[in-house]
């Protein structure tokens, strides 16, 4: 083959993996590219949202703790590198508080935006630790992408699948699920937002662990063909056998 081939061909071969998550697998040691919310929007007590203003105590001063945080060892160990992020949910009860809410309490997620190419796929690993226990099997570990197409759940992790098959009793706890590896494959180009969560319920914590999260471009068309003319290219000007032998 012509040397002048080598390069561009190389190039062409091993296209650059596209890398539009930002620290996917929280190898910072810190939640950097990720954005925190807590939304406790969906709490109630009968039929009517929280009012948070009329409650009798201070909600926000030690009644819930939703606390993002990334370790090198916890309830897991790291699926890649040496820390994953992991998110707890833990709305706790007190005389003062229980009685207050009825369905559901608090989610706790990471967002960040992504922009992808049709094909493209995402790929990562989620995990829940709870105290919880069946069948309050409301405290799940989950991810989710948003975009032009809709929203889409990836994976959920409940406490179900913490306990396995078996649905094992209260005083079988606490339990944790294995590592679940997922994927999703974006349906058009476009941005996205995917958004890593711990719904929990209002009564016994959970944790939600989720690490090695990236994507595997698909090389565009034009790389493609760009790869095909540059293989015929060089087949074209491949040096017949005993050539270099005519040589003076
Ligand atoms: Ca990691
Ligand atoms: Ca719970």
């Amino acid at each position: 083959m012509r040397h002048w081939l080598w390069v561009p061909l190389s190039l062409l071969a091993f296209p650059a993996t596209a890398a539009p998550i930002l620290n996917g697998s929280f190898e910072t040691g810190d939640l950097t590219g990720w954005n925190i919310t807590v939304d406790l929007s969906f709490m109630t007590v009968g039929d009517e949202p929280v009012d948070f203003e009329e409650l009798p105590f201070d909600f926000f001063d030690g009644f819930p703790s939703f606390k993002p945080q990334v370790f090198e060892h916890h309830f897991y160990d790291p699926v890649d590198g040496g820390y994953y992020a992991e998110l707890q949910g833990t709305i706790g009860s007190s005389n003062d508080f229980e009685g207050y809410l009825t369905d559901g309490a608090g989610t706790i997620t990471l967002t960040q935006e992504v922009t992808l190419q049709a094909g493209d796929l995402i790929t990562g690993a989620t995990a829940l630790f709870t105290r919880d226990y069946p069948p309050y099997d409301t405290d799940r570990a989950f991810v989710t992408v948003s975009g032009a197409h809709g929203t889409d759940e990836i994976i959920k992790v409940s406490v179900r699948d913490a306990f396995g098959e078996t649905w094992l009793t209260a005083s079988d706890g606490p339990a944790q699920s294995a590592w679940v590896p997922w994927s999703w494959r974006a349906p058009l180009s476009g941005t996205y937002t995917l958004t890593l969560g711990n719904r929990m319920d209002d009564q016994e914590d959970s944790y939600a662990a989720f690490d090695d999260i990236r994507v595997q471009s698909v090389p565009e068309p034009s790389t493609l063909w760009l790869l095909t003319v540059a293989c015929l290219a060089a087949r074209c000007h491949r040096p017949k056998k005993g050539a270099s032998a005519s040589q003076p």
